[in-house]
């Protein structure tokens, strides 16, 4: 079959490009390709799109390790969002590039749409609007974390004819097997060997310079906040370290990728097994060919001495570190992933081993529901006077988790029915705790 993946549009207030990259449609593409699929990809969040910067001569520049701001057009803000004094947009390329995409192609045989937070929805439903009105006929198959985590919402709103909850390859394998009458015998392929054997399709994105990796599904932990359970059916999975390093070495060598993002949740945990061998490998075989970073935050108590050498010597230059809180309540609920003197330990771990403590950024949660403006500022104040930088992650209420049920009884406004109200840059909306001139006084004190 020739299939066609579309990585959509984001619709919100604020977008960064974080190494973002299409990560679960190119492993999907990866393991179609296995199966003699041909398979193409467009990418609405490419930077680097051909036809973008054919056009555009002056677009954002990429700023320091392949990271950089995205093309944006505004857009008219949802109703539900008109009291977030912020300026709503479209980020990626222009529509009319889209449809030149898909112009130029003869209709595929399927269609197949990721979607990522929640509240982008609306990206994904333009991009299916859009797809039927050029291919009416063609069947179209939605997978990804808005799809799994709203699953209603998509199955109601969005027009796509199937739909994914959950890890994509062995469902859009059956899916398509049915559309061709192919009947096959699924319990062969599991999906611990699809994680290690695939290696994610980049060659889709030639231009590339930069590449995000998973080494693991799931995390063993249980924040009442997060959605990763909900995500991998409470999974823990890691693939073996030489067939990461393996990995790896592909994408250096075949595609000159400088850098790369780790988007594991848990990257650290079984650190004997998993991390160590991997950061060695890397010592080894690719010593200061390839940066590596860690824009989801790490788990701090896991940061030995020795694993703090280890990551200054692989040259891993983004270290984001996830401390949340200095609250006993908001500690607890955060699986007690650092107390302040761990903290402080692994932030001297990380100095001493090369690190500046400008480059360690620490994450601190603002706008669960029982948050106050005090916890948050005392938070900050600790982080700050450690010398690194505090980073503040907006609370977004995930449906499926503890947290989402809390948020509901302080809300009158509907986070069930409306994913946009998930939005991180909009909790105030919804939890009254902390208003929105106290959020701009909170990210104010993050900065110097
Ligand atoms: C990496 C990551 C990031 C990265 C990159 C983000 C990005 N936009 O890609 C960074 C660090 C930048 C980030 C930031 C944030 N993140 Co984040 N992030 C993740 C993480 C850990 C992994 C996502 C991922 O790429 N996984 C790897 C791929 C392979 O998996 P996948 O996309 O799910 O694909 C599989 C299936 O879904 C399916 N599938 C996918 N597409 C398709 C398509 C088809 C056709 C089919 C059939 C199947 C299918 O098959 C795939 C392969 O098995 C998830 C948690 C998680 N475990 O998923 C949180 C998560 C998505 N993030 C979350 C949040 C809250 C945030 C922040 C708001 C945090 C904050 N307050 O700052 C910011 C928002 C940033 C922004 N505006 O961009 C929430 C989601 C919130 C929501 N309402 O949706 C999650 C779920 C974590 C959580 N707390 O529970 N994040
Ligand atoms: S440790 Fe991180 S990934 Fe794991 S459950 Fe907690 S927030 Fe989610």
């Amino acid at each position: 079959m020739n299939i066609l993946l579309i990585n959509p549009w984001i619709y919100d207030f604020a977008a960064y490009d974080l190494w973002l990259k299409p990560l679960g449609l190119l492993q999907i593409a990866s393991f179609l390709e296995r199966f003699r699929h041909k398979v193409s990809l467009i990418n609405c969040l490419d930077r680097h799109h051909p036809l973008l910067e054919q056009r555009y001569k002056k677009l954002p520049l990429s700023r320091k390790f392949d990271c950089g701001k995205f093309f944006f057009q505004e857009v008219e803000k949802p109703a539900v969002l008109k009291d977030v004094p912020r300026r709503y947009k479209r980020y990626g390329i222009p529509p009319d590039i889209f449809e030149q995409e898909l112009s130029r192609m003869k209709p595929p045989d399927l269609v197949g749409i990721t979607s990522g937070m929640t509240y982008w929805y609306p990206g994904v439903f333009e991009v299916i609007k859009r797809v039927k009105e050029n291919f009416p006929s063609v069947p179209v198959v939605l997978g990804g974390i808005y799809a799994t985590l709203c699953s209603e919402h998509a199955r109601n709103f969005s027009g796509a004819d199937y739909f994914v909850e959950g890890e994509g390859e062995i469902a859009v394998l059956k899916i398509i097997d049915k559309l061709q009458g192919v009947k096959r015998d699924y319990s062969d392929i599991t999906l611990q060997r699809i994680k290690e054997d695939i290696i994610p399709a980049y060659h889709l994105i030639p231009h590339a310079k930069s590449a995000a990796i998973l080494t693991s599904r799931g995390c063993p932990f249980r924040c009442s906040y997060c959605a990763s359970p909900v995500l991998n059916r409470d999974i823990f999975v890691q693939e073996k370290s030489q067939k990461v390093l393996k990995k790896i070495e592909y994408l250096v060598r075949e595609f000159r990728i400088k850098d790369i993002a780790f988007y594991d949740d848990a990257l650290l945990v079984n650190a004997k097994n998993h991390i160590i061998p991997i950061l060695e490998g890397i010592i080894k075989k690719l010593k200061g060919k390839v940066r590596f970073h860690t824009p989801n935050g790490l788990h701090v108590r896991f940061i030995d001495k020795k694993i703090a050498k280890l990551f200054y010597s692989a040259n891993f230059k983004t270290i984001r570190l996830s401390f949340e809180s200095t609250a006993d309540e908001t500690q607890k609920i955060s699986s007690y992933k650092a107390s302040r003197q761990n903290l402080t330990g692994v932030i001297e771990n990380l100095s001493s081993a090369g690190y500046k403590k400008e480059d360690i950024g620490v994450y601190i949660l603002v706008g669960l529901s029982h948050q106050r403006m005090d916890e948050v500022i005392e938070s900050i104040k600790f982080v700050k006077s450690k010398g690194v930088k505090a980073k503040i992650a907006e609370f977004s209420p995930i449906p499926g988790t503890v947290e989402f049920e809390k948020a509901l009884t302080k809300s009158s406004l509907p986070l069930q029915e409306e994913p946009l109200l998930h939005n991180n840059l909009c909790f105030y909306l919804w939890n009254k705790n902390i208003s929105y001139e106290e959020l701009c006084k909170i990210k104010n004190l993050t900065k110097g």
